[in-house]
């Protein structure tokens, strides 16, 4: 998957596109970040994407059973009310292809195709500090300069294939969940192998279920999952959702985590055990990410993280009928929603059909993929189709692959050489002009996306306009607000649980060889944008700006 590092001898032939600016990306933060440019701000704006379509991380992932785990009332966009109005979601998780047709109606609304240039990989942006503006160089050998560049490449779509001996000699398919084909995948009458058991993992294994001969389940980590009782949502929802979109918008925007509900303000440890159980089976019910908010101290106290945690390890043990599959499933390692927690539609009751089975790699680890299938410590897994559910190289991936070069030749590369260092996920010291939408240092993935998205697209556009009016030609965040700001982050982090989950992908775990540091801003959307907005009304306070 290695791009080339510079553009290629035909592409100097060719004379660059000139733009105010660039956005990489054509997923939920690009194409609002291209509106706010071009029809907000007037200038001359254009994204570039990969694809042959917008969606970002839904284009890619189309894996069966992909489904959004925010509600779907939430997660959309609020800065048009006309959208708002003329929108309708039809269940209460959006499916893969509901949320492609939004984004594609969006698209189509605000006429963003014409400024997409699709099929378009960026390979390389290079600050030229002389006319203080990026050369982008695309892998098709075009070149494109821009005052600005906005990376929107989204925090999960970079794919990890692990690198596990043999998979070169597999005779079968083999996919991974991020990089799903378009015209699908037949799996009947075949034996699957599935490779992964986080949010993507627990969403695919009942769907591919249905319709494998046999699917074998390769667990390493063991983990927490509550049922996301999706159904289609009621005519009196969706009357209630077209009555109270402000009400819903001004809701999103102050919780913590940028969903529709609020987290209880009591403790799980100052209500006796039968009032908790009795919350719990209640959350149980509801289902969704909203368990989470039973208690206000789950994420910050062990002890009240343990009562979550033995109330779901009970739940696995009551649905999973065989007990070594349900102790090996229930045997989790780390707090409940220490690594993002997901939510299922019968995952665990998935291991009761006769033709699903677990492996646990605890004890019987992978040691090699034959042309066969998979070969254990203790046997061979003959398969005819391996799915990868592994993750991605989050948060970093996507921008890392592209050659991105800073002031005085600094390569981003070597910035986060110990982990990506950021003021606020928005700017990088050494990176003039150039802003990271949901960027590492942000709340981002530990937040509703289009939340955290259009906070920041908002905050982007305005510095932009603050610029312009003020003559300023050239923003960069200081060295000394990026010390500041990783403290920060560091220490929002520590106050909670979250780094005890010491194989997340929240630290960079889950990719060998990737810096550990905790990446998300753990500190909250209220406080997070207060930081945010404080320093855009101090002057751009932790930015050098030069007229
Ligand atoms: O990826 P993951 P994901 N050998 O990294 C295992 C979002 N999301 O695609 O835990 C064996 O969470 C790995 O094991 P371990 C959401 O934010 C959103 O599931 O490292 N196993 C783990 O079980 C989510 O958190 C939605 O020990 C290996 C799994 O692969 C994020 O995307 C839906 C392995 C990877 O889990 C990522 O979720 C889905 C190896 N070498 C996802 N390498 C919606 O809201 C990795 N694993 C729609």
């Amino acid at each position: 998957m290695s791009e080339p590092a510079s553009p290629s001898t035909r592409a100097h032939s060719r004379p660059a596109t000139e733009l105010d600016a660039i956005v990489i990306g054509a997923g939920f933060g690009g194409l609002y970040q291209l509106l706010c440019l071009r029809d907000r701000l007037g200038l001359s704006a254009q994204i570039l994407e990969t694809a042959d379509g917008v969606g970002g991380t839904w284009y890619w992932n189309r894996y069966p059973g992909a489904r959004c785990d925010s509600v779907s009332h939430s997660y959309c966009y609020t800065f048009s009310r006309e959208l708002l109005e003329e929108w309708e979601w039809s269940e209460r998780f959006p499916g893969q292809a509901e949320v492609m047709r939004y984004l594609n109606h969006v698209a189509d609304r605000f006429d963003l195709r014409r400024d997409i240039r699709f099929n378009t990989r960026v390979t390389s942006a290079m600050y030229d500090a002389a006319s203080n503006r990026w050369q982008v160089h695309t892998r098709d050998g075009h070149r494109f300069t821009a005052k600005y560049v906005i990376a929107a490449l989204g925090c999960l779509s970079s794919a990890n294939v692990p690198d596990i001996p043999g998979l070169e000699s597999f005779a079968g398919e083999w996919y991974h969940t991020g990089q799903w084909p378009h015209e699908g995948v037949e799996f009947t009458g075949k034996r699957v192998g599935q490779i992964g058991t986080g949010s993507t993992g627990i969403q695919t294994a009942p769907v591919i279920a249905e319709t494998a001969s046999h699917l074998t389940v390769f667990q390493r980590t063991a983990n927490y999952s509550v049922p996301a009782r999706n159904a289609p949502l009621t005519p009196e929802f969706k009357r209630y959702v077209h009555e109270h979109h402000e009400e819903i918008g001004r809701l999103v925007r102050s919780t913590e985590n940028g969903h529709p509900f609020e987290v209880s303000p009591r403790s799980a440890l100052e209500v006796s055990a039968q009032e908790r159980e009795k919350l719990y089976e209640a959350a149980w019910e509801t289902g969704g990410l909203q368990f989470r908010a039973t208690f206000e101290d789950l994420l910050s106290s062990k002890a009240a993280n343990d009562t979550a945690a033995q109330f779901i390890k009970g739940k696995i043990r009551q649905i999973v009928k065989d007990p070594a599959t349900a102790e090996a499933l229930a045997d989790i390692d780390h707090p409940y929603a220490a690594k993002r927690p997901p939510i299922d539609t019968h995952y665990f009751e998935a291991f009761n059909r006769d033709n699903v089975s677990l492996v646990n790699l605890r004890a019987d680890p992978i040691e090699r993929i034959t042309p066969r299938g998979i070969k254990t410590a203790a046997k061979h897994h003959d398969l005819d189709i391996i799915v990868f559910a592994t993750g991605f190289d989050a948060m970093t991936g996507a921008l890392l692959k592209v050659d991105v070069r800073g002031r005085d030749g600094l390569t981003l590369k070597d910035a986060w050489k110990a982990g990506p260092r950021t003021y606020l996920g928005l700017q990088i010291a050494g990176f003039p002009n150039l802003f990271t939408v949901t960027g590492p240092g942000s709340p981002s993935v530990l937040c509703n996306m289009p939340v955290a998205i259009e906070q920041h697209v908002d905050w982007i556009t305005e510095c932009i306009a603050y610029m312009a009016e003020h003559g300023i030609e050239r923003i960069e965040a200081t060295e000394q607000a990026a010390d500041r700001w990783v403290d920060e982050v560091n220490a929002a982090a520590d106050a909670t649980l979250l780094p005890r989950a010491t194989h997340s992908w929240y630290l960079g775990a889950n990719v060998p060889g990737k810096p550990r540091m905790f990446m998300p801003y753990a500190g909250g959307m209220t406080r997070y944008r207060s930081f945010c907005d404080q320093a855009a009304a101090n002057g751009y306070e932790g930015f050098e700006l030069v007229r």
